[in-house]
């Protein structure tokens, strides 16, 4: 089961509530959050971004700097590369995501490549190195935060230095002054708290880069580095939860179950519903895809709600056939498990709610149990 380390984790490092899958764009305080170390406290005036290693021209760069340039603004979906992890079985022990580690937000700051083509890349480059301001310890090592992106990525159009979310400066869990944000990459790619750019003439070989973020069979696998999210889609738990279970009843009638889905391998093409477990799926309405190519795509489907239990779940292709699947592979970091949601719904008559509203004001409240208190 979860620990108390991995519950004092889970306490700092929050997902989205999924009904706020309803918001195209997530606000920013339903945001999920991921923080390996500490939050940094950061002093934006005396803050500046260094630019250097194999440059002809490094750059030292302050906010108003940054600011005086042109803007770029790009909606993203950012997703947890361990999203769905305490649903493999072995557990993995890490922080215990169930698959709420998601959220689509604005970034506005000023392009990646601008920044690399003032400070003239030396023709040995190959990657590029991005270092947070937060320190920790991790698998033992003493280090700042700190991944590394191919050249050819860092340069591509929408790769942006971020100090807006969703018109508004950052927040500071969410990078304050500045980050970045590799857009169709898991979320680890996106160092918050930026401090420097490093132009290396050989692959990074950090911790975040060589040891954790790999798709590793067992523990002497050295295996592939993680990179592009996988096709997800998750809907929004149709109904009224109950307190301490969150299961779910819903009235029977008309229900229109909504949701959404990304890939950062490609547009998504397809998603598919079923209300009976997997027996049958039906195809779901794709919404048109207005926030553009690195932001979730809404879907909805018309569910006749009949009397009984159901279990809801959608299933998304993206336009190079990369499908979820109904069980992940499992792996030592536990990453990438986009298995379906499968959400049990008890569909009756009435619903719950008349009922409470009938019997509910006059009667004396039933003594609760200690585990249903808020
Ligand atoms: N400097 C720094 N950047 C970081 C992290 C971090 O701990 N330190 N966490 C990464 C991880 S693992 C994720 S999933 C995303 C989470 O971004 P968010 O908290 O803004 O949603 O930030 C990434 N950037
Ligand atoms: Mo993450």
């Amino acid at each position: 089961m979860i620990s108390l380390e991995e519950l004092q984790l889970a306490a700092r490092n929050h997902g989205m509530p999924l009904e706020a899958l309803r918001h195209p764009i997530t606000p920013a305080g339903l945001h999920y959050l991921l923080i390996h170390y500490d939050i940094p406290f950061v002093d934006a005036g005396a803050w500046a971004l260094d630019v250097e290693g194999a440059v002809a021209q490094p750059q030292r760069l302050t906010l108003d700097d940054l600011r005086a340039r042109e803007a770029v603004e790009v909606a993203v979906t950012m997703e947890c590369a361990g999203n769905g992890r305490a649903l493999f079985d072995p557990h993995v022990v890490s922080q215990p995501w169930l698959r709420d580690a998601v959220g689509t937000a604005r970034w506005r700051g000023i392009s990646m490549r601008s920044v690399l083509e003032e400070a003239r890349v030396e023709d040995s480059a190959v990657e590029i190195v991005f270092t947070g301001l937060d320190r920790g310890i991790e698998g033992d090592v003493a280090q700042e935060y700190a991944r590394s992106l191919p050249l050819e990525e860092a340069m591509r159009d929408e790769v942006v230095l971020a100090y807006e979310m969703n018109s508004a400066p950052l927040l500071p869990q969410h990078g304050y002054p500045l980050r970045l944000v590799v857009p169709g990459w898991y979320g680890m790619t996106n160092v918050k708290w930026l401090s420097r750019v490093t132009v290396l003439a050989e692959p990074f070989a950090g911790y975040q880069q060589s040891r954790a973020y790999r798709m590793r069979a067992h523990e002497d696998d050295d295996g592939e580095a993680v990179q592009r999210m996988v096709p997800r889609s998750l809907l929004v738990p149709p109904g009224i939860p109950e307190f301490l279970t969150r299961a779910r009843t819903l009235r029977a009638g008309i229900c229109v179950l909504e949701g959404r889905a990304w890939s950062g391998q490609a547009p998504i093409e397809h998603v598919e519903i079923s209300v009976d477990g997997g027996a049958t799926w039906e195809p779901a309405q794709l919404a048109a895809d207005d926030l553009g190519r690195w932001a979730w795509r809404g879907w909805t489907y018309e569910w006749e709600a009949r009397p009984g239990a159901h279990r809801v779940g959608s299933r998304a292709r993206d336009a190079v056939g990369n499908a979820q699947p109904l069980a992940a592979t499992w792996n030592v970091g536990g990453y990438a498990n986009s298995a379906v949601q499968w959400v049990n719904v008890a569909v009756a008559e009435f619903g719950v709610t008349r009922e409470r509203a009938r019997s509910g004001a006059s009667r004396p409240r039933p003594a609760r149990p200690s585990g249903s208190r808020a």
